[in-house]
């Protein structure tokens, strides 16, 4: 349990957000005066981070610019993550989008040890609907959380938000292995995958000023996004994937054989001897694809053992403190 007041760390991944990243640092100040603003600028071509070190001076503000040379979001928390030490931490964008108003709800149910996680759901209130103009996002999104939901039995409703609470055990032992914007849905399913304990809070969202743009990009982050729910497959549940791929294998190599079942009934001889090496073949192939399931199934099973051992360690100095 925390007796005295929690260190509380604000970090805003900024990238070519010198139209909004001070007015943000205002708002989230003014909010919480107590806690440490940390601006995480990653190679920005515009003036971000001398505006966020001169707001930071301006508002006699607690806090740092922190300076990430790999590009990339999950990159630019990472850094953060290092750095940053704090009881309860909370990730924003840099854009004016999230209410800083809200920071006191989303972080309550961390400090009173009710949740590990705690995220600001865009969706609950329909402004994310009202205020997103790109159909595709919320298509993408959408796609994304009924998966999560279905193979984690959770019942979440913004999985991709990016105003969040963590606690200090969450943030130290979370690999951060994605470099962009999966970083968010990664977060969630680490959460899940770990069986922390994730609340969802509804807040308002607004669309980005006149003037400031997402860096997100339909194209390649939908792109990405695919990609994001094939290795979520593959890593979070191993055994029903290569079982899938094992079954469609299968399928195909039966398939290739009916001809040559047919042949062989009528009359006991095999002309099509092709087919019958490509249905054995793919029966093979079908047959290394299950064994691969089952292999990486087991070491998932042990490097849940081990992550779970390392969590009771720290999660354990979190409650002593
Ligand atoms: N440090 C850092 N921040 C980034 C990078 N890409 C995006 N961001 C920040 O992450 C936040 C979310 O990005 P944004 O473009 O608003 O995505 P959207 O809210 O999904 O449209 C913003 O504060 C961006 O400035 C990056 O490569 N590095
Ligand atoms: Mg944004």
């Amino acid at each position: 349990m925390i007796l005295v007041e929690p260190r509380i760390a604000i970090i805003l991944p900024a990238y070519n957000e010198a139209a909004t990243v001070a007015e943000t640092m205002r708002s989230f100040h003014a909010a919480l005066p107590g806690a440490e603003l940390v601006v995480v600028n990653n190679n920005s071509r515009d003036d971000t981070a001398a505006i966020a070190a001169r707001t930071l001076r301006e508002l006699g503000a607690k806090g740092r610019v922190l300076h990430e040379p790999r590009q990339g979001k999950g990159n630019a928390v990472r850094r953060a993550f290092l750095e940053i030490e704090a009881d309860i931490y909370v990730m924003a964008d840099a854009d004016l989008t999230y209410p800083a108003g809200r920071v006191h709800d989303l972080i309550r149910p961390i400090a009173q040890g009710e949740a590990d996680m705690v995220v600001g759901d865009r969706h609950s209130g329909g402004h994310y609907a009202a205020e997103n103009k790109r159909a595709l996002h919320g298509f993408g999104n959408q796609l994304v959380q009924r998966m999560v939901n279905r193979l984690f039995n959770a019942q979440l409703v913004d999985i991709m938000s990016g105003y969040r609470a963590f606690n200090r055990s969450f943030v130290k032992t979370y690999p951060i292995l994605v470099e962009g914007f999966q970083i968010e849905t990664d977060m969630t399913l680490h959460t899940l995958n770990r069986r922390m304990r994730v609340v969802e809070i509804p807040i308002e969202y607004k669309d980005r000023p006149e003037g400031s743009y997402s860096k997100l990009n339909t194209l390649s982050d939908g792109m990405r996004v695919i990609s994001t729910i094939v290795k979520i497959l593959r890593h979070y549940r191993p055994l029903a994937f290569f079982t899938a791929m094992s079954a469609l294998f299968c399928l195909a190599g039966l398939l290739a054989a009916i001809p040559v079942l047919q042949e062989w009934m009528q009359m006991r001889y095999i002309v099509r001897v092709p087919l019958a090496m490509l249905a054995a073949s793919l029966e093979i192939v079908a047959f290394l694809l299950l064994a691969v399931g089952i292999i990486l199934d087991s070491l998932s099973h042990h490097e849940k053992h081990r992550a779970e051992l390392h969590y009771l360690r720290v999660y354990g100095e979190q409650e002593r403190e």
